[in-house]
């Protein structure tokens, strides 16, 4: 049975600085998946700080809210069957040097020798966190 799932993607400050938005978004419709809202937006630390609780204390964490406040983010409400699962596969795994190619942590990235990884994109890993954070960004 076809359920319709929603995802939250985010171009992170690097991928708006390296004028990806147009790339990402483009590999996400040419998927399948339906971009259902969408917006440009400079990210507030309490938004940060919530979206990315799970990580605090972690030693990447500050590093981690200073990059992904560091510029404009865009942040995309992405829509279909299975399109959480989906994502995840089309950004690669979240260190970009082992990310396969193929995938926009793959293709596009890699690792510059910072405190944190700068991947390009962030997507939610579970229909809770999905929710969850679409709360928080729309
Ligand atoms: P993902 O974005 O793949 O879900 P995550 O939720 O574990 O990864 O971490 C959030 C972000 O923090 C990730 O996109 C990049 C950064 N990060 C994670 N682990 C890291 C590490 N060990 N060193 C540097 N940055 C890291
Ligand atoms: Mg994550």
């Amino acid at each position: 049975m076809t359920e319709t799932q929603n995802t939250l993607v985010l171009v992170k400050p690097d991928g708006v600085a390296r004028n990806l938005i147009g790339e990402i978004i483009a590999r996400c419709e040419a998927k399948g998946y339906q971009v259902t809202n969408l917006k440009l937006l400079q990210p507030s630390q309490g938004l940060l700080a919530a979206h990315y609780a799970e990580h605090e204390g972690k030693p990447f964490y500050q590093p981690l809210i200073d990059f992904m406040s560091s510029g404009s983010v865009v942040a995309i409400q992405l829509t279909g069957h299975r399109v959480i699962e989906g994502f995840r596969s089309l950004a690669g795994a979240t260190d970009p040097t082992v990310a396969a190619p193929g995938t926009i942590r793959g293709d596009l990235g890699r690792d510059w020798g910072l405190k944190v990884q700068q991947n390009l994109v962030h997507g939610s890993d579970s229909t809770e966190s999905a929710e969850r954070e679409l709360a928080l960004w729309f």
